[in-house]
């Protein structure tokens, strides 16, 4: 059977009648070229000399690794010229990148967390890159391009997706029209369309969490996660299953397979901060990814695609995957006030 690629499946998506834009068709085959190389560098490993730490740290205040760093630059590399773009923002750079003066510039804003899963690379474990686009507003002619530009919610997002790199380097992607799913034939270096309309099951048996984490969860977590323990003699009438990768990527792909629920919610630890996982760049692009296959993904309460950025690099709680699951835990937390 002769089977799709992505450029395919984008040109496809273009000639629909309210069809994909040519600059966002272009530049998602730049970001999709851009994942090739991060996954071959990630392939090589220690033979490419990509493992191991740097002696610097991103503005989050964690230290770099060899293959964020280089990620990070292969993605504005690629994108940097192709006049599709009006400017970049990753977890690796405190504040933007605008696109230089020497390039021409296009319409949309890329967002990307260039290599997720980071304590896992020196252990030779799946991790990925995620990327959303953003269309950039309107400008007066000539105006840079600012943070705030960025700062939009994530149901506005026209594209996003993530490459995930483990035994087999895939690449999964919404235009807000389903999800799909594409693995890279090594041999012939392009993407396959492999996986088509991927839906989350409604309900599952499966949740994904750092359970270390659990004296300092707030309480509708817990009861959550409490029930689940419980198994089939408990309240929830089933046993479940745990898994927990620590690549976001590696754990959301998992429950676009066969369901699941994922949870890095707001804890005690600091008090401060709303969560782990950044809004802008991982919590908003799985959303969408994760509601346009059916899912559903929020804060413990609220839809994240709704909640309107405050900060580039603002973090958030994570609760996403199955419905039912995401429901309840929602539910809990209303309960609770
Ligand atoms: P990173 O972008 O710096 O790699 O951090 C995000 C990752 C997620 O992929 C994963 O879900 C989480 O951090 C794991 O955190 P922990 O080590 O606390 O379990
Ligand atoms: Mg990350």
């Amino acid at each position: 059977m002769k089977r799709k690629t992505l450029t395919q499946y984008l040109v496809e998506q273009q000639r629909q009648a309210d069809g994909l834009g040519a600059e966002v068709r272009l530049l998602i085959e730049v970001v999709a070229r851009a994942c090739k190389s991060i996954g071959h560098a990630v392939g090589k490993g220690a033979l490419g000399g990509v493992l191991g730490s740097l002696d610097s740290e991103n503005v989050q205040g964690e230290v770099q690794k060899k293959l964020d760093v280089l990620s990070n630059e292969i993605l504005l590399e690629a994108n940097e010229w192709g006049g599709h773009l009006a400017a970049m923002a990753s977890e690796e750079m405190e504040t933007i990148h605008a696109i230089p003066n020497r390039y021409p510039k296009g319409e949309y804003l890329l967002l990307f967390d260039p290599l997720d899963g980071s304590s896992n690379i020196d252990v030779n474990v799946s991790i990925g890159t995620i990327f959303s686009v953003l269309k950039a507003p309107t400008h007066v002619a000539g105006a840079p391009v600012t943070e705030a530009d960025f700062l939009q919610e994530g149901s506005r997002q026209v594209a996003a997706g993530y490459a995930v790199y483990g035994p087999q380097t895939m690449l999964v992607l919404t235009v807000g029209k389903g999800v799909v799913g594409f693995t890279l034939d090594r041999e012939m270096g392009s993407w396959v369309l492999t996986h088509e309309n991927i839906r989350i099951p409604e309900d599952t048996r499966e949740f994904a969490i750092n359970m270390s984490n659990m004296r300092h969860w707030a309480p509708p977590v817990r009861r959550y996660i409490d029930e689940c323990l419980a198994g089939a003699t408990g309240t929830r009438g089933k046993d479940f299953n745990m898994r927990w990768i620590a690549s976001m990527v590696a754990d959301v792909h998992r429950i676009l397979t066969r369901g699941g629920i994922f949870m890095y919610p707001w804890d005690a630890r600091e008090p401060g901060k709303p969560g782990k996982l950044r809004l802008m760049y991982e919590a908003n692009p799985m959303s969408f990814i994760v509601e346009q296959a059916g899912g559903a993904a929020v804060d413990g309460v609220n839809r994240i695609l709704d909640i309107k950025p405050g900060q580039l690099h603002q973090r958030v709680g994570v609760v996403l995957g199955s419905r039912n699951e995401v429901e309840r835990v929602a539910q809990y937390h209303r309960e609770a006030g």
